[in-house]
Formats: C-alpha cells, sequence, structure tokens
C-alpha cells in the first residue's frame, strides 16, 4: 500500500524532523520574535479551528472544513507573502486568512450562512473570497498575476488548492498560462493525502511536483508539517516571482487530521492506524519542540499563547453567536434591475407580519 506520507521517492526539503531536531539550515531569515510569531499563529489557528468544529456541532455554522494538521503549511506559506501579495483560497485556508490580518468573525460568516463569500474586504486583505468550486481559484490567481505583471508591479499572487484540484483542468490551464507568460504566481498544492474520500493513489499516478518540469517552471516538494521549510521555499518563490522570474509549483506534503468537512464520517475511507502516524508528525509539537531547544521560546511564552488564544477564540465565538439573520431584502435585491411583479409581491409579503 502506499502510504501518504512518503508517497514517493524523492525526499522533501525538510529543516526540522518530526522530533523537533534541525536537519538542515535553519537559519531562514527570520528574527527570534518572527520565529515566535510563527508558532503564536499556528497555536490561535489550532484554537479557532477547533472552536470552529464545537460551533457546527452546536448548530452556530451550517458546514465547516477543518484544517488541523496543516497548520505549518498555511502558516509557514502565508508569512512568506509581502502586504500587496494577493492569496487566492480554497475553502480551507482560515489559518492563512489569519496571518494575513482578515477579520475571522466576517470569514465565518460564510459558513454561518449568512453572506455568500464571507464580508470581509478581499482587496483590503489581499484575501481572495473563499473559493469552493475546486481549482478556480487557481485561474484567478494567474490572472491576477499576469495583470499585476503588465502593471509591472513588484508582487505575486499565491494560490492554495489540495491534491484533487490536480485533476481538475483548471489547474492544468492556470499552470501552463502562469509559465508561458511567465506570471509571478506561486501554485501552492497542500497534498493532505485526501479529496474526500478519494485517496492519493487514485487521484494521480505521479508526483505533483514533477508535473512543473512539463510546463516549463521549477517544482518543489517540501514538507508541509515543517513550517520553516514550508516559509523558505515559500519566501524563494515569492522572491522568483518578484524578480521577473515566473512561477513555481510548491507541493507541500500534510495531512488534515479531521474529517473532509462536517458533513462527512472519516472513519468510513481511512485507518485510525494512518491518522496516528500523522498525529505523531503533528506540525506544531514539531515546532514548539525545536524552539525550545533552541531557545527562541521558552514556556512562559507558549502558555501566553493559549491564554492569548482561549480569550481569542472566545470573542470569536461572541462575534459570531451575536450574529442576526442576514436581511431579507437582499434575497431580492441583486437580481433584476426591473424586477418582475411576482418577485415584487414576494418582497412585500416577506417584510408583512404573518397572516393570524
Ligand atoms: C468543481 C468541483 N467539483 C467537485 C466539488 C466537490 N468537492 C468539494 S471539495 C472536493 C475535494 C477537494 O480535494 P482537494 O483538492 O484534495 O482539497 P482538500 O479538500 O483535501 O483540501 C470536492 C470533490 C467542488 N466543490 N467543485
Ligand atoms: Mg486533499
Amino acid at each position: 500500500m502506499v502510504i501518504h506520507e512518503d508517497p514517493y521517492d524523492v525526499a522533501p526539503v525538510r529543516l526540522v524532523a518530526p522530533d523537533g531536531t534541525a536537519v538542515g539550515d535553519t537559519d531562514v531569515g527570520l528574527k527570534p520574535d518572527e520565529l515566535r510569531d510563527l508558532l503564536r499563529l499556528m497555536i490561535l489557528s489550532r484554537r479557532l479551528d477547533r472552536e470552529c468544529m464545537a460551533l457546527q456541532r452546536q448548530g452556530e455554522l451550517t458546514v465547516y472544513p477543518p484544517f488541523e494538521g496543516q497548520e505549518a503549511a498555511q502558516v509557514g506559506s502565508a508569512f512568506a507573502l509581502e502586504p500587496d501579495d494577493f492569496v487566492f483560497p480554497s475553502f480551507r485556508e482560515l489559518a492563512a486568512a489569519i496571518v494575513r490580518g482578515v477579520d475571522v468573525v466576517e470569514y465565518l460568516q460564510y459558513h454561518r450562512g449568512t453572506w455568500h463569500g464571507g464580508p470581509y474586504d478581499p482587496i483590503a486583505s489581499r484575501f481572495a473570497p473563499i473559493c469552493v468550486p475546486v481549482a478556480t481559484q487557481i485561474v484567478h490567481a494567474v490572472g491576477w498575476a499576469m495583470g499585476a505583471k503588465l502593471d509591472r508591479l513588484p508582487v505575486c499572487s499565491l494560490a492554495y488548492f489540495g491534491d484533487g484540484a490536480t485533476s481538475e483542468g483548471d489547474f492544468h490551464e492556470a499552470a501552463n498560462m502562469a509559465a508561458v507568460f511567465g506570471a509571478p504566481a506561486i501554485l501552492f498544492c497542500q497534498n493532505n493525502g485526501w479529496a474526500i474520500s478519494v485517496p492519493l493513489r487514485e487521484q494521480a499516478a505521479g508526483p505533483i511536483h514533477t508535473r512543473a518540469e512539463g510546463y516549463g517552471m521549477p517544482g518543489v516538494l517540501v514538507d508541509g508539517n515543517d513550517v520553516l521549510a514550508v516559509y523558505s521555499v515559500t519566501r524563494a518563490a515569492a522572491e522568483r516571482a518578484r524578480a521577473g522570474e515566473g512561477p513555481t509549483l510548491i507541493e507541500a506534503l500534510t495531512y488534515r487530521m479531521g474529517p473532509h468537512s462536517t458533513a462527512d464520517d472519516a472513519t468510513k475511507y481511512r485507518s485510525a492506524d494512518e491518522v496516528k502516524r500523522w498525529r505523531e508528525r503533528d506540525p506544531i509539537d514539531r515546532y514548539l519542540k525545536h524552539l525550545l531547544a533552541s531557545g527562541a521560546a521558552d514556556e512562559s511564552f507558549v502558555a501566553d499563547c493559549e491564554d492569548e488564544a482561549k480569550e481569542w477564540v472566545a470573542d470569536v465565538r461572541a462575534g459570531i453567536t451575536s450574529l442576526g439573520p442576514p436581511p431579507v431584502d437582499e434575497l431580492f435585491g441583486f437580481a433584476y434591475v426591473e424586477p418582475p411583479e411576482s418577485l415584487e409581491r414576494d418582497r412585500r409579503s416577506s417584510t408583512e407580519a404573518p397572516d393570524g
């Protein structure tokens, strides 16, 4: 059986081993407070992810796709970008949104069903709306990058997508266009081993990152549970892009510890043993051990992060649960310039008190 944690013959870029020991050059150009901030952001992300699962179970969110296990892949990559760069997420990138400073109560309104796409401002946060149609956001990211190149702006875009998304035509079209036009784009694949219940071996007959060669761009395989390695390869791809050297395809090997979403039961299609093996490669435990051993962080810093996370998540919960329903008028507001009489009738009746 192909084991997802080591699906290819080639070793991924790795700077810190699962037990926290350095196995590469961990001087990735980050200052001590930035190194600590990576840990803080991963702790905040995990706390919020778990809270979102609870909120959904309590009926406060309609559906939620958890990212536990993928914190290093998201935080490390988002942290490597500059404020003017633009992120094009799929539907599982709440941790990246946190790094980018997106208002998470606004973000979660999508999952509460109060707004379609979330009402956060994508332009201000440089974080495009949540994108559920698989792989379509990769095309958007490449188009944006092509525009930025025409405008001669020193920026890049980053598209997040999964292993399953690489089977879509949109992935191919976006990758080809990006390479042909030298678009300053980073195609960041979080290979978490599964596309709902379809395992990687039934999704792709060869490695994802090596497809880059066929498009004419570099392809990088990175340990997606090693936050420093992810930061380092993404930073290098962003610098390439800004230097006018075109796109990079990054494949980050990671794992989603939870179900695909709150709507499925992952025990139906994957083994407890597989989940256990990945728990042992937990991205936060690994980095925590590394920072403690290197002296960059101590126990009191970790305790402060936990306290901050607890308080912040309680605020987010209060923000979410106090949201009212969306204005009914919105149902009618955006479809017609001149609404037909039947719709006008519906609009009137929706605002009138019910009979009796
Ligand atoms: C075009 C399209 N087809 C199918 C779906 C249903 N769907 C939602 S997520 C998903 C699997 C995505 O897997 P992957 O790309 O590996 O991302 P992950 O869920 O693992 O983050 C599918 C098939 C969809 N949303 N859009
Ligand atoms: Mg996947």
